[in-house]
């Protein structure tokens, strides 16, 4: 220390910069470079989710809904930031009125009972509540039976997405979560 006291500004900048890779500057940052990466791991979005280790990455989602409000698959793995491709058929017969799907994608940490309580009188706009639309990735249109839709969307942000069905009443068995990684 004290000798660096003597050396002039540039000289030290130098000194600092080119210390870089030097014994005592590894001691150093080791432990902190460790910290981050064992951080990462435990924090790898959707891990505590049972199941999520056996599901590949996708870019394309194929889901079916239901004449008995259910989604024939409600987990699934993507890769953040990249394009994916959104298919859903709804498999039933029942009418429209009575029996519509769709999937509605919210962003991380979106109330789901919140949402899927809000729209059930959102009828004017396919059950999407246009003043939570800040809560939403991605959606598909409100189907009949036998339609289907399909939309591309990107999940920016690493993360667990929830989805739904927003058709009044149907929110509690239609849905699923989408793992961004
Ligand atoms: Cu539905």
């Amino acid at each position: 220390m004290k000798k660096i006291l003597f050396v002039p500004a540039a000289a030290l900048a130098l000194f600092l910069a080119s210390c870089g890779g030097g014994s005592e500057s590894t001691e150093a940052t080791a432990p902190a470079t460790e910290a981050p990466a064992a951080t990462t791991d435990a924090a790898t979005p959707g891990s505590d989710i049972p199941g999520i280790a056996d599901v590949p990455v996708t870019d394309h989602i194929e889901l079916t809904g239901n004449d008995q409000m259910q989604f024939d698959k409600n987990l699934f793995k993507v890769k953040a930031g990249q394009e994916v491709k959104l298919t859903l058929k709804n498999i039933g017969t029942l009418p429209a009125a009575a029996m519509s799907h769709n999937v509605v994608i919210l962003l991380p940490g979106t109330d789901v009972q919140k949402f899927g309580e809000a729209a059930v009188t959102a009828k004017d706009s396919e059950h999407i509540p246009q003043d939570m639309l800040a809560d939403v990735a991605a959606h598909t249109k409100m189907l009949g039976p036998g339609e289907s839709d399909t939309i591309t969307f990107k999940l920016d942000e690493p993360g667990v997405y929830d989805f739904i069905c927003t058709f009044p009443g149907h929110f509690g068995t239609m849905r699923g979560k989408i793992v961004a990684e």
